[in-house]
């Protein structure tokens, strides 16, 4: 049989199942990456699995999110993650080494391989023809332990380029393009894979800049063939041996189809508070500009930033700007230090802020109040910044350094400036942020837990009634960002779910943490596509904390859905939409017969307060059932340990 090129990778992988859309599979996973604001729970959970070595080919734990270290709850967290890496034989990355994803594609990914990463856009990875998923820090540890990971396989969408990219229009503006296609929910159940004479002029990180926020669709991954671009990456990363062409079949089918042409892209934007509300740049030219962030990683590659660097060179960042720049990892800092592009970057008036996430997860440069932001980033949620009412708009790194010198939006095109060229580089080895495993053996390297570091909650085996009350009702894709904010006050709270409960759903209901309490058990009501964005599993173990023991939605995002079932919540979908607008803030729902009706198709749940019912479903697999049953994956494991 023909294959694509996602297919073809996961059945060089398969352990167990079906290579059938829709059938529950178990592959191997070659490599995993954990960063350290869902890193700290992963490594609790292996610890609470007491798992001596991991079984992957290369699993690296990196450091890139919580860097500010404003008290001694980061800080903790870093040495924690790193005696845990060191114990389990798990490279660790320092901070400042750069962000996980840019720093995963120079020195470890390889075409043809599995990478599974706790951070939701760990499938930058497939860039280089990998198949990169991002899941739960529970799934991860679970990798690492065992090698594998069951997931149900996606369709496969192919997204077919056609013709060149314009001057000044970038890969940014075709995944913006893709975006706007698909929408936020586009990609749910699907690969994405990319074909085309499109790719021929498609630089391996201006490849990554797509993958990436394939994530933003709510794709499993996304993938692109292992060409000649990828063999010229990998050299320049001093590892071209670790380069092996692949590609799809020839006349294999897809599930679906879709063509962009890139003659017709123009430069443009994802408008407040969506990736997927998107304008051209002249819908939104002229508009008065306070701050302009580049970096994350989505847009902090070398030659992202020596654009920026060449479109800064002897020019004076505009007055009422504010522009920062965090690169992705310290190769490319060092290589624009050694070229001299860093001192253009300083001298036209950017601020130079640490190789990290940065501002993409608020960690710092929160605009000013009502302030308009143009960020290479790849989320624009509504408080996501730090500022509620700031206006978020994402854009490529080109639009951004132009628009940051002129002070409005704009692009190059529309302004009748040369577009840069970069040469191509080789980067020299550097190990000097990362620790190798000391080789020693678990027992006799401490791990070291500070006081912010506290046990995550479990939950208990399923009762046949589960009784309940409303305690949250969303809208449409609520994120996770939503259910669990994080920014400089929280992300150092993340090994510490006792005290990040009390601010769950805090920007949309602030009293949500104070009703749970009052209803002591309770159900959440969401929209479709519910729990979209970050794969942080603290968005379902501060609601289990608190007392949620089912969530009921339109539709879910993968990760989440995964992450709920992982800590034993039940999560349902409801089979008529209409249902949602029945139900209210403190009705009393029940499940009864719960452990029976988790094995049917169909479920029905009790409105006791509106005296109705509502037929849902839950489309559970084997595993899903059975981690439903012991009350999360962490009891389900430690169940099947002791019983044999
Ligand atoms: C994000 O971009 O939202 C994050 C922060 O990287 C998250 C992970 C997290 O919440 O820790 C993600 O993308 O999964
Ligand atoms: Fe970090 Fe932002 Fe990338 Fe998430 S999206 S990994 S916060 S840079």
């Amino acid at each position: 049989m023909k294959k694509t090129l996602a297919y073809k990778v996961i059945s060089e992988h398969l352990l167990k199942g079906e290579l059938k859309a829709g059938s529950e599979v178990e592959i191997k996973i070659d490599q995993t990456l954990t960063q350290d604001s869902t890193g700290t729970m992963v490594y609790l959970q292996l610890e609470a699995m007491d798992v001596e070595k991991i079984k992957t080919e290369v699993s690296v734990a990196y450091i890139d999110h919580n860097t500010l270290q404003a008290g001694f709850e980061n800080a903790d967290d870093h040495a924690f993650i790193k005696s845990a890496a060191d114990r389990h034989g798990v490279i660790f990355s320092k901070p400042g080494n750069g962000i996980c994803h840019q720093l995963h594609l120079e020195n470890y990914g390889k075409p043809g391989k599995t990478l599974l990463g706790s951070d939701s856009h760990t499938p930058t990875g497939g860039a280089l023809g990998m198949i990169a998923i991002g899941a739960g820090g529970l799934d991860v540890a679970v990798a690492m332990a065992q090698g594998k990971y069951t997931l149900t396989l996606p369709k496969v969408l192919q997204v077919n380029l056609k013709g060149h990219l314009n001057k000044w229009v970038s890969s940014k503006d075709v995944i913006l393009k893709v975006l706007k296609e698909l929408t936020v929910k586009g990609g749910v159940g699907y690969i994405v894979e990319y074909t085309g004479e499109g790719l021929e002029a498609l630089s391996l990180t201006d490849r990554a800049t797509i993958t990436n926020m394939g994530a933003e669709l709510g794709a499993t991954t996304s993938i692109f063939p292992s060409d000649e671009n990828t063999r010229q990456y990998l050299k320049s990363q001093g590892r071209e041996e670790d380069y092996m062409p692949i590609s799809a079949d020839l006349g294999c089918e897809y599930d679906k189809t879709i063509e962009i042409d890139l003659n017709e892209l123009k430069p443009m934007a994802a408008a407040p508070h969506s990736p997927d509300n998107i304008k051209n740049i002249d819908e939104i030219k002229g508009m008065k500009v306070d701050q302009v962030a580049i970096g994350s990683c989505t847009n902090s590659s070398y030659s992202d930033l020596m654009k920026v660097a060449k479109i800064l060179k002897g020019k004076k960042v505009h007055p009422d700007v504010s522009l920062v720049i965090s690169p992705g990892s310290n190769k490319i800092l060092t290589k624009m230090a050694e070229n001299g592009s860093l001192a253009d970057i300083i001298s036209s008036g950017a601020r130079v802020i640490e190789n990290a996430c940065g501002p993409c997860i608020g960690m710092g440069q929160a605009p000013r109040s009502k302030g308009i932001s143009l960020r290479t980033f790849n989320r624009n949620f509504k408080g996501r910044s730090g500022t509620l009412d700031a206006d978020i708009y994402i854009v490529s790194p080109e639009t951004a350094a132009i628009s940051a010198v002129l002070g409005y939006a704009t692009s190059g095109m529309y302004e009748g400036v040369n577009i840069p060229k970069i040469e191509a580089t080789e980067f020299e080895k550097n190990e000097n942020l990362i620790i190798m495993p000391s080789g020693r053996l678990k027992k006799d390297i401490p791990l070291e837990k500070g006081p912010n570091i506290k046990d995550f909650p479990l939950n208990s085996k399923l009762e046949d009634e589960v009784r309940v009350k409303v305690s949250f009702k969303g809208e449409d894709n609520i994120t996770t960002d939503d259910i669990m904010p994080s920014d400089a006050r929280l992300l150092p709270y993340r090994s510490n779910i006792p005290h990040l409960s009390n601010y769950a759903f805090e920007k949309l209901d602030s009293e949500f943490a104070n009703r749970c309490k009052e209803n002591e058990k309770s159900v959440i009501i969401g929209g479709d596509n519910y729990g979209q964005g970050s794969s942080r599993e603290h968005a379902a173990l501060a609601p289990l904390y608190l007392g949620v023991k089912m969530v009921v939605s339109k539709s879910f995002a993968r990760i989440h859905r995964s992450n709920l079932l992982n800590s034993g919540i039940i999560p349902l979908t409801f089979d008529n939409p209409k249902d949602y607008d029945d139900i209210d803030l403190y009705d009393e729902i029940v499940l009864l017969d719960a452990t029976k009706a988790i094995h049917s198709d169909k479920i029905t749940i009790k409105n006791l307060t509106k005296n109705k019912e509502y037929i849902c479903s839950g489309n559970f697999s084997p595993q899903e059932e059975e981690l439903l049953l012991y009350g999360g994956k962490i009891n389900l494991i430690k169940e099947t340990q002791n019983n044999g």
